[in-house]
């Protein structure tokens, strides 16, 4: 999965039309959020995934009521999106029970942010993985986030959710993760921004990088 978070000194739309263009036959999504958004524009996003056949993600992190919430995953959907990112530390009365709600109802796939790649999910976020992974499955959410950088908060996600529910590890590349160790680790899918995007020939980073995936999961797994 890539992640597209165009830099400040790229022209936003040609930035993002040249990645999905260069990558979309090896990818199997796409994650777009607020740089993308507030750079380039929802317009114009969503004439680019009007087009793609692969997952269309839509990462605001939602973090609000349930009435705002489900008001942006309907203008999303409207935008070609077909899956939207929300944080899970609203709860579920109020907020995001009427995003679930609201999302099985256009058949948007609604995905939980469970624990994170960075330092400080640590503080907060993580006293309450178990939760929300129970919070996730209660809610009947498509997928989870979860941090490709610590593998052991992997593996505790999966062994909570088992098969029920996709998890989506960011973290590969630019954040230190190294490709493969995630999907060892029960991810479904690797989510790959700079280490991709930025790289001077994004394509064959991307076939390098997934070369060493599968790789690795090969070591891990005994197959590809
Ligand atoms: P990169 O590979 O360039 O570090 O990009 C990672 C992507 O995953 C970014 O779009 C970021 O918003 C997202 N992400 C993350 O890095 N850590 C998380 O815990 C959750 C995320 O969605």
């Amino acid at each position: 999965m890539v992640a597209l978070d165009p830099p400040l000194d790229a022209e936003p739309r040609k930035w993002l039309r040249s990645r999905i263009k260069a990558l979309q036959d090896l990818a199997q999504g796409f994650k777009v959020g607020l740089p993308a958004i507030l750079t380039a524009g929802l317009k114009s996003l969503s004439a680019m995934m009007r087009s793609y056949e692969g997952l269309k993600i839509a990462d605001l992190k939602l973090a609000d009521i349930g009435d705002v919430m489900a008001l942006s995953a309907t203008i999303l959907k409207g935008h070609h999106f077909d899956s939207i990112i929300a944080h899970s530390f609203v709860g579920r009365a109020q907020a995001l029970e009427a995003l679930s709600e609201r999302c099985r109802e256009l058949g948007l796939k609604l995905i939980l942010v469970v624990s994170m790649t960075h330092e400080g999910s640590r503080e907060y976020l993580d006293r309450h993985i178990d939760s929300f992974a129970d919070l996730a499955l209660e809610l009947g959410a498509w997928g989870v986030v979860a941090p490709a950088t610590r593998p052991e908060v992997l593996s505790r996600i999966k062994a909570r959710v088992g098969d029920e529910i996709k998890i989506l590890a960011p973290g590969v590349g630019a954040q230190g993760a190294k490709p493969g160790i995630a999907l060892c680790h029960g991810a479904d899918y690797e989510i790959v921004g700079r280490a991709i995007t930025y790289a001077k020939r994004p394509r064959k980073a991307a076939e390098r990088l997934l070369k060493e995936m599968k790789e690795r999961v090969k070591e891990c797994r005994g197959s590809a």
